[in-house]
């Protein structure tokens, strides 16, 4: 297993945890030891027939998480970079502004659905409130932003497949799609979809959590119950700009994790690790591990193409926990639409990397069905995260 080098980086952005500050640089230092020994990372390697290397099978239900490394090689990186540049570029000016820096109409402008998310530089908007279910409970740090920063930042856009067509083609990747259909069966369904921004000396942290909201009690709960997310790295992630998590915590039924917080003294839980990756290595995260990021005072970005993907048994029938939409019930017919995003993926990345072969998602094998990522296709998906199947 070849860790990648990544040194911990030296804050040169001029803002930094003030007295926490050398306890946040040894707290990494630790982390990142700890997570190369975890023996959790690594290419995607199947066996055949579909069958997930047994190995990377293992450690991901052992620790909660699996870095697949250089899943993204650098010609598709190079696109994915200047294409999210361009929906940066598209971000309102201000907060509330209608246009973007260049005087355009902003992105999401027109969307109902959930799009953009705002905090205040280095903030965190959601820990310690009852927003999102309150599933945040503990406010992290929050460091001091510089006196030139910008009054707010977006850190998170929803609905990212109808913003960005990389982020598209890398929904329809061939071996991610295969590790889905490996962990959650051929039938697997979709989650939601986002774009993390974490700039330097600027990025809002997001509070430790767990993501599921339904079915804590269900007789049938178990470690998978409620799937996971791809977590894309764009410039790779360091402990200081990465998404942190307590491994094993997704096999457990209940986490306290104010209690954790409480113990530990602070907001750096002593068994947590961070993710650390190179670009174009992409982060499987069941999203019932313990998990959360700090503000980035480094000097390093962190993108993430993060979208999820659910075992279809979890939100068949299921009434929804309204974090990301209204509360509503997921019938077949509403997981068929909200799943022609992968057929539009597939079919997406079919045309921009033809000598690939295309992932053959199941469900539409059986049904027929045929999605073209035409000229019509990006009006028809408008708004398409208003079916997010959020459990
Ligand atoms: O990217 C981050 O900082 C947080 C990601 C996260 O919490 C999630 O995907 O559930």
């Amino acid at each position: 297993m070849n860790a990648p080098e990544h040194p911990i980086a030296k804050t040169s952005t001029g803002v930094d945890f003030g007295a926490d500050e050398a306890a946040m640089q040894q707290y990494q230092a630790e982390g990142l030891q700890r997570a190369m020994t975890l023996g959790n990372r690594g290419p995607i390697r199947f066996i055949g027939n579909g069958v997930l290397h047994p190995d990377i099978v293992e450690a991901y239900w052992r620790c909660g998480f699996y870095v697949f490394e250089g899943v993204l090689k650098p010609d598709e990186l190079a696109e994915i970079e200047t294409d999210i540049d361009q929906v940066r570029s598209r971000f309102p000016a201000t907060r509330g502004a209608e246009t973007d820096a260049q005087g355009r109409p902003a992105i999401g402008l027109t969307n109902k659905a959930p799009n953009l998310f705002w905090s205040k530089p280095l903030g965190d908007p959601f820990g310690g409130t009852d927003a999102a279910a309150g599933r945040h409970p503990v406010k992290m740090s929050v460091p001091k932003a510089a006196a030139d920063a910008p009054e707010q930042i977006v850190y998170l856009l929803l609905g990212s497949l109808q913003h960005s067509e990389a982020a598209l083609r890398v929904y329809g990747h061939p071996e991610i799609l295969g590790v889905a259909a490996a962990i959650n069966g051929t039938d697997f369904v979709p989650f939601n979809e986002g774009l993390f921004f974490k700039e330097p000396g600027l990025g809002a942290s997001v509070a430790w959590h767990r993501d599921g909201v339904t079915h804590w009690d269900a007789p049938d709960w178990d470690q998978g119950t409620h799937g996971f997310n791809f977590m894309a790295q764009v410039y790779g992630c360091t402990p200081a700009n990465g998404v942190w998590v307590l491994p094993g915590t997704h096999k457990l039924n209940k986490v306290d994790i104010a209690a954790l917080c409480a113990e530990a003294g602070s907001d750096r839980l002593p068994d947590a690790v961070p993710m650390v990756c190179a670009p174009g290595d992409v982060v499987m995260s069941n999203r019932q591990v313990v998990h959360g990021s700090f503000a980035n005072t480094s000097p390093d970005w962190r993108v993430t193409i993060n979208f999820g993907f659910h075992r279809r048994r979890s939100v068949l029938d299921v009434e929804s926990g309204g974090i990301h939409n209204e509360v509503a019930v997921y019938d077949a017919t509403r997981i068929a639409r909200r799943a022609r995003m992968i057929g539009y993926g597939i079919d997406a990345r079919r045309q921009r990397y033809p000598d690939e072969t295309p992932f053959a998602y199941q469900p539409h094998v059986d049904s027929g069905e045929k999605w073209v990522r035409d000229d019509a296709a990006p009006a028809s998906v408008h708004d398409y995260n208003l079916e997010d199947l959020s459990i």
